[in-house]
């Protein structure tokens, strides 16, 4: 997903850098869509509820050299502020760390239908650039499921986070030292379950469509336009499946996913409905605008679903 991208879907590697405030353009401006078929390895179409994610795990590989420095932890969105902004605040650690979201559609795309030769906005590539019009954006999403494009969150100075950030390690399973300078062929390591109840829907909904998409970002600016200008290239580039080497290394984007397939209330996925389901089901409750323990699909955990819950709980086995 970047404006000029003569080759969508073609790439041998993948460029993540922003455009910060700089008018025509998003803030996350070049990103990369990861997206995964389950279909042959998870039954599909069962209804979001039967899947409970144990493991999810995305790794990217990066493809330039000592190019940008290894930031491990989120960094306050008003360090990406102009200076000149009273709400600025410096940023403590250097460079901006990798992120990772949901993504959501305009255009008429949806999960299945948005493949990675789609275009960016209209034709591809954009002979000019327009902001707020990519066709697969990164998304904050609510207990709905409900999307807002945080491709401009800097300008538009909108609250919220990415799923997780990457941790950075090398071939021998070590994590950088923060701040180190990141070598070519370092694993950015995604925790999916770092994030938050919605995003764990989403998860679940993906695994139900049977095709996860996500978008790898970062704040990190580019100076002097993509190819670096005369300030260089301190921006990540990742390996893409295209990439030849990436072929023979094995540094292509990988997803790790473990899915139990259970009954809808068996909120942990070992297969009883007991005390540990209803914890979960308490702390979303509790929650409110938490859809984890939505047994009625409203968008919501409330005594309607409890009523539900009850019921298997009662039972202690998961109906077969
Ligand atoms: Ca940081
Ligand atoms: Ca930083
Ligand atoms: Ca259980
Ligand atoms: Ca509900």
């Amino acid at each position: 997903m970047y404006p000029f991208n003569f080759a969508a879907g073609g790439e041998s590697r993948a460029s993540l850098f922003a455009a910060l405030r700089v008018p025509g353009f998003d803030d996350r401006d070049s990103e990369m869509i990861v997206g995964f078929d389950v279909r042959g390895a998870i039954p599909s179409d069962a209804g979001r509820l039967r899947y409970k994610i144990l493991k999810a795990e995305l790794s990217v590989f990066v493809e330039n050299n000592n190019a940008f420095s290894y930031d491990p932890t989120p960094d306050p969105l008003a360090s990406s502020y102009a200076t000149s902004d009273p709400e600025y605040v410096a940023d403590t650690d250097p460079s901006k760390p990798i992120e990772v979201w949901p993504v959501a559609f305009r255009g008429g795309f949806d999960t299945l239908s948005w493949q990675e030769t789609s275009p960016f906005f209209g034709g591809n590539p954009l002979t000019e650039s327009v902001e707020g019009v990519r066709y697969c954006y990164p998304a904050l999403l609510d207990n709905f499921q409900q999307p807002t494009d945080m491709s401009r969150q800097v300008r538009q100075k909108l609250p919220g986070s990415p799923i997780t950030v990457g941790r950075l390690f090398d071939g021998s399973n070590h994590e950088l030292t923060p701040g180190a300078l990141v070598p070519q062929g370092t694993r950015v390591r995604f925790n999916l379950l770092e994030g938050n109840s919605n995003t764990y829907v989403y998860l679940q909904n993906a695994m139900n469509k049977g095709v996860l998409l996500l978008s790898v970002a970062t704040l990190e600016p580019t100076t002097g336009g993509p190819g670096g200008g005369t300030g260089g290239i301190t921006y990540p580039r990742i390996y893409t499946k295209e990439n030849p080497t990436a072929g023979v290394l094995g540094l292509e984007p990988k997803l790790s996913i473990t899915v139990a397939y259970t009954c809808d209330a068996d909120l942990n996925g070992d297969d009883v409905v007991d005390d540990a389901d209803f914890q979960i089901f308490a702390a979303a409750y509790n929650e409110l605008l938490d859809a984890r323990a939505d047994l009625n699909l409203d968008g919501v955990t409330d005594d309607a679903d409890f009523s539900i819950f009850a019921v298997a709980y009662d039972e202690l086995i998961c109906p077969s």
